[in-house]
Formats: C-alpha cells, sequence, structure tokens
C-alpha cells in the first residue's frame, strides 16, 4: 500500500514562532511581565488556551475564563494582522519541493496542525493546493500530544494509520504521532524529539524513497 504524509504546519512548513513570539510578548509586557524566546520553544505545538494558560502562570497572575477568552482573542487579533502579511518567501527550505514531489507521485498529503489559523497561513504562502485534507484546531477537541488530530488526518485521506507518515517539529506533536502508531519524522534537534524516527534540520534533508524506507524499520 502507498504511504500517505501527514505534515505540521508551524515549524515544519512555515516559520510563523516569531510571530506567536511577538504577539504574546505583547501581551505578557501588557500585563507588566516578561516573556522570553525560551519560553516561547515551550509553546510549540501547544493550542491557544493552554498557551495563555502556561504564559500566565508563568507570569504569576490568574484570570477568570471571560477575562482568559478576552485576553486570547486580543493575542490572536495581533498574530492574526501578522500573518496577514505573510508572503511564500516564509515557506521553509525543502518544504516546497518536497510537496512538488509528493503530488507528482500521487501520494496523498494531509495537514494534521493545532492551528485555528492554518487556513490564512496555506492561502498566504500559497501552499493550500498541495493538500487532499485539511485537519486543524477548528477541527479537533483534544490537542496533541492525544492523536486526534492526526487519526482524522488519516480518516480523511482514506488511509491506514500504519501507512502515514507524520512531520512534527514539536514534542507533544511527536508524541501524537506515536500514539496514532504511524511513523514520525522530526524537524529540529535530536534531544528535542525522544521518539522520531528520524530527525533532520528541515525538509531538505530527506526524500521521497528516504521516506518509503522508514516502514520497513
Ligand atoms: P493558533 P502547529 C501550533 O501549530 C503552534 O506550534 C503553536 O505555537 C500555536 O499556539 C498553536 O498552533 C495554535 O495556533 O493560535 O493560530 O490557533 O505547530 O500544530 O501547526
Ligand atoms: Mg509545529
Amino acid at each position: 500500500e502507498p504511504i500517505a504524509c501527514i505534515f505540521d504546519l508551524d515549524g515544519v512548513l512555515v516559520d510563523t514562532a516569531v510571530y506567536h513570539y511577538k504577539a504574546w510578548k505583547q501581551l505578557a509586557n501588557s500585563l507588566g511581565f516578561d516573556f522570553t524566546e525560551l519560553q516561547n520553544e515551550e509553546l510549540k505545538g501547544v493550542n491557544r488556551m493552554r498557551s495563555l494558560d502556561m504564559i500566565l502562570q508563568w507570569g504569576g497572575i490568574e484570570k477568570s475564563a471571560g477575562e482568559k477568552e478576552i485576553l486570547a482573542a486580543q493575542k490572536n487579533e495581533q498574530y492574526v494582522a501578522m500573518i496577514r502579511k505573510m508572503t511564500i518567501a516564509e515557506v521553509l527550505p525543502g518544504a516546497l519541493d518536497l510537496l512538488t514531489a509528493l503530488k507528482a507521485e500521487g501520494i496523498k498529503i494531509a495537514l494534521g496542525s493545532a492551528s485555528k489559523n492554518s487556513a490564512l497561513i496555506l492561502e498566504r504562502t500559497a501552499l493550500a493546493h498541495f493538500f487532499d485534507a485539511i485537519v486543524d484546531g477548528n477541527s479537533v477537541s483534544s490537542s496533541k500530544p492525544d492523536p486526534e488530530v492526526f487519526l482524522k488526518a488519516a480518516e480523511l485521506l482514506n488511509t491506514a494509520q500504519e501507512n502515514c507518515v507524520v512531520f512534527e517539529d514539536a514534542a507533544a506533536g511527536v508524541q501524537a504521532a506515536i500514539a496514532a502508531n504511524m511513523m514520525v519524522v522530526g524537524i529540529g534537534k535530536p534531544e528535542n524529539l525522544p521518539g522520531a524516527q528520524v530527525v533532520i534540520n528541515d525538509l531538505s534533508e530527506i526524500s521521497i524513497r528516504e521516506i518509503e524506507e522508514l516502514r520497513k524499520r
């Protein structure tokens, strides 16, 4: 049976972490405390509300559920204003070539992201047309490390989970892929991505043949 590929968005196909960082930092500063790039690293793959909870905890601040809704909306407004200006130049190295090659071979492609802004990002970066299925923060109830996002993607692709290869930059995402009984390629540093079958710096470092070889390991 042919393989299918499921891509995380932020940190795998595009670099939006810098925009998340700027928007969260602005929010933290407005509440009277700072937010570091190191803390931003910990928010990779973590959904918006959970991210806000972690930031408020770091700042030692407690807010009601209603106030949190408002703060999360404020952050998102800042974030969306920035990603609206994204261009295809912000697609990460190797992503376009790999997606193009997969498409040419007829290998199915899905998105498996925690973001609720994936449609806007895919549109701004002209990547939308590559995807046979899109599963993002708008279509799941449990976030990574729960496997729901990837299981839904496999279902939409009509492919058994054993044939799916997930590309992830976040530890929670690698755990989600393993829980889904899928193969997983980590993007980043091996020490940050335990459980990934192979870890590369970016998508330019892997070929379709190497992806297919993962099934034999
Ligand atoms: P939004 P991914 C994740 O996307 C990001 O890594 C994470 O930092 C962000 O908080 C989350 O999306 C939610 O994003 O606020 O746009 O809904 O890596 O799963 O593609
Ligand atoms: Mg990510």
